[in-house]
């Protein structure tokens, strides 16, 4: 199923009606917001969690969950396409709006990097384990290792070895995850309790067929993901290297500090990216997800295509397309 006619039904399920656009994302106050179209199911369960009077914590972490149990999504969690060597390696980050965060990277052999993340913030003086060293902490920890290179994304990943050819495409997010040859898939998902605290969380493969060692914004605090009580919060999905270079989320977040709403803060970082990054951005997708403390959601993106998933406290569920720089 492609684009419009998915999005419809998913959408549909909730309120039957697609949302586009800003405006409308703006409208009903949220407490929850997500990336991409797989960002509905995550929000749904995120919502439960919510409604049990579940912590922003747990509420975010219960929503990654789902998008690393996907074994069709291509990208977060198990089934996640691998690196250029075969290796699947997970990044994540979990944090609240006080400042208590952890993060793993390049983590192997575990599904749930962001509950090893959130163990990493709970049980370490730490705020972000890597490689091996994470992976040793998650089996101290009581996870249970799982391979996670599926044999769909080892076909994947023997047929990109034909030609090597490492040229991320645009919202292959949504075009593709349902066992199609996406090359990364993020989630990140922001949550707002019904205490009024807010908490994030961002996993991810990261990009296909990346470097071994390689690692994006995702898990890295500022980058993927910002969360301030005091503020809101923000978290990015696209190539990271972009996302990396602007800290994306920490600038949106501290661009709302100063009085933007979501959308424009997330404006704001993606017309400074470009301004930043000219020609060498031309294929790239970067978006920008915010969520204030008052409840109001926006996104913005380099180019059409991304979507997000937006809960309100009723647990109504729309789909928001973002507004881009680019047509
Ligand atoms: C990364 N930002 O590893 C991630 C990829 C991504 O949707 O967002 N994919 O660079």
């Amino acid at each position: 199923m492609s684009g419009p006619s998915r999005r419809a039904v998913l959408a549909g399920a909730a309120t039957g009606a697609v949302a586009t656009g800003i405006a409308q994302a703006d409208a009903t106050p949220a407490v929850l917001l997500s990336t991409w179209d797989f960002g509905v199911p995550a929000n749904a369960a995120a919502h439960a969690v919510r409604q049990a009077n579940g912590s922003a914590l747990d509420m975010v972490e219960a929503g990654a969950r789902v998008a690393e149990a996907d074994v069709t999504n291509a990208s977060v969690g198990i089934g996640g396409f691998p690196d250029r060597e075969g290796h699947v390696t997970l990044d994540a980050v979990i944090m609240n709006g006080r400042g208590d965060m952890g993060a793993v990277c390049a983590l192997e052999d575990i599904v749930h990097a962001v509950s090893v993340a959130r163990r990493v913030m709970e049980a370490t003086p730490h705020v972000i384990l890597v490689g091996e060293g994470a992976r040793t902490f998650a089996l101290e920890q009581g996870f249970d290792t799982t391979r996670l290179l599926t044999p769909e994304a080892e076909a994947a990943w023997r047929r990109w070895l034909e030609t090597s050819d490492y040229a991320p495409r645009a919202n292959s997010e949504n075009a593709d995850w349902r066992g199609g040859a996406s090359d990364h898939d993020t989630i990140g998902i922001l949550g707002l309790d019904a205490r009024g605290h807010m908490a994030g969380a961002c996993t991810t493969s990261g990009m296909a067929f990346k470097m071994r060692g390689r690692v994006g914004d995702s898990p890295i605090p500022g980058a993927g993901l910002s969360v301030d009580d005091e503020v809101g919060a923000a978290t990015g999905t696209g190539v990271g290297e972009d996302i990396l270079r602007v800290s994306g989320a920490n600038a949106v977040v501290e661009a709302m500090r100063a009085g933007l709403d979501p959308s424009a803060a997330c404006q704001r970082v993606i017309e400074r990216l470009a301004r930043l990054r000219g020609d060498k951005i031309a294929d790239h997708q970067v978006a920008l997800l915010a969520l204030d403390r008052q409840g109001r959601a926006g996104g913005y993106a380099l180019r059409p295509g991304f979507t997000y998933a937006v809960t309100d406290a009723a647990g109504e569920t729309r789909l928001a397309r973002a507004e881009s720089l680019f047509s």
